[in-house]
């Protein structure tokens, strides 16, 4: 019985020590559609807003809740590649609504900024106005209807996070709202405002006391 307990321990240390790359899911992003830049990749359109190699993906796990980090929170509308008007809600919070018409980067200035708090925990909403069903798309992916082609619970929304350059710790989040996954259809910067990620760091301490505690009990055992 001891044995097994042991065994237990050291178990669960060494599978919270390697969670963090071995539950990774990554959704799948495909090229742009026609005349649309990559979302990825060097001359991407990441690239061209803030530098490929500024930028880690975030795992597809992880990028449902979002939280208010910090004071000063906003987030920037930083490129639309869709025709519909694009409507981001913080949880039940309605932030702000990109116009229908034209696709490209948007302005880059500060008077664009969307400063903002929501306490607690809240999934993002991006509606595209034109044509998704009602009350938009989540970044929960089990929240999401089938729309079109595309099936129920389809992630809608991939995240980066910027671990250098001039935007350093911001997070970007770039929405499909149609059927083709490009995902470059709605891109938003966020300052100050954090995916509900585990840290790796807390996770490993975590998993090292558990390995240690294991030990301890082994000696116990023995002596
Ligand atoms: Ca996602
Ligand atoms: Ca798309
Ligand atoms: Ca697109």
């Amino acid at each position: 019985m001891k044995k097994l307990i042991l065994c237990l321990i050291l178990t669960l240390g060494l599978a919270l020590m390697s969670s963090a790359s071995a539950w990774a899911v990554i959704t799948p992003i495909s090229p742009g559609s026609a005349g649309e830049p990559n979302l990825y990749s060097t001359g991407g359109l990441l690239d061209t807003l803030y530098g490929w190699t500024n930028l880690t993906r975030i795992d597809d796990d992880h990028d449902q809740l979002w939280f208010v980090s910090g004071a000063g929170a906003y987030v920037h509308p930083a490129a639309k590649y869709a025709n519909y008007s694009q409507g981001l809600s913080a949880g039940s919070v309605s932030l702000f609504t990109v116009p229908a018409g034209g696709s490209g980067i948007l302005p880059t200035g500060s008077a664009y900024y969307k400063y903002f708090s929501v306490a607690g925990m809240f999934p993002f909403i991006n509606d595209p106005q034109g044509g998704a069903p009602p009350p938009g798309f989540s970044s929960i992916p089990s929240a999401n209807p089938l729309w079109s082609t595309a099936p129920a619970g389809l992630d809608r929304m991939v995240t980066y996070r910027l671990v250098s350059g001039a935007y350093a710790g911001d997070f970007v989040m770039c929405w499909e709202d149609g059927t083709d996954t490009d995902y470059n259809d709605m891109v938003y910067r966020l300052h100050s405002v954090h995916p509900n990620v585990p840290e790796p760091s807390s996770m490993i301490l975590l998993g090292i006391g558990l390995l240690g505690f294991g030990g301890r009990f082994r000696k116990r055992f023995k002596a």
